[in-house]
């Protein structure tokens, strides 16, 4: 087993699909292993998306994200990072295959429903982003 940082974006939360998302996660075999709901400011944004800093894209990704609650969430499966990329399909929910997260609750590209890490080594340092040890149960 293996562990993924997944966020739900405001878009989602705002709309009130945070609930159907994570049902959807678990449905597709990811345990929740931590969870919190959290309003990022803009230097917490603009750490968590530094290697977009040049993107024309990212004061906008900023704003954004910062615009409302967002729910980071440790996820555990096996090959979850790999696994968790599939489930939520492509960044764009028009390119997005169907039945994918972002298929069925993203609005855009930028307003696209979740975040999930790209690699095992983005996904210990965005999980160490979010949550410290004492957040992390071990049940
Ligand atoms: P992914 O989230 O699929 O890994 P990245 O890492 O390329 O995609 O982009 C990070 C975030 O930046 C995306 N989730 C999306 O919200 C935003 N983003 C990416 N590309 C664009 C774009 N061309 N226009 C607006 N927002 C974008």
């Amino acid at each position: 087993m293996s562990l993924t940082l997944g966020i739900i974006k405001p878009d989602a939360v705002q709309s009130g699909k945070a609930g159907n998302i994570l049902a959807h996660l678990e449905a597709s075999g990811f345990t929740v292993e931590a969870l919190r709901m959290i309003r990022m400011n803009t230097v917490q944004a603009g750490a968590f998306y530094f290697v977009h800093k040049e993107r024309p894209f990212f004061d906008s990704l900023v704003s954004f994200m910062t615009s409302g609650a967002v729910i980071p969430m440790v996820l555990e499966a096996e090959d979850a990072v790999k696994k968790l990329r599939t489930v939520i399909g492509a960044t764009d929910p028009v390119e997005a295959d169907e039945g994918t997260v972002r298929r069925l609750f993203a609005e855009s590209k930028e307003r696209n429903a979740i975040h999930a890490s790209d690699s095992d080594e983005n996904a210990a340092a965005e999980i160490a982003f979010f949550f410290s040890g004492h957040e992390r149960l071990d049940l």
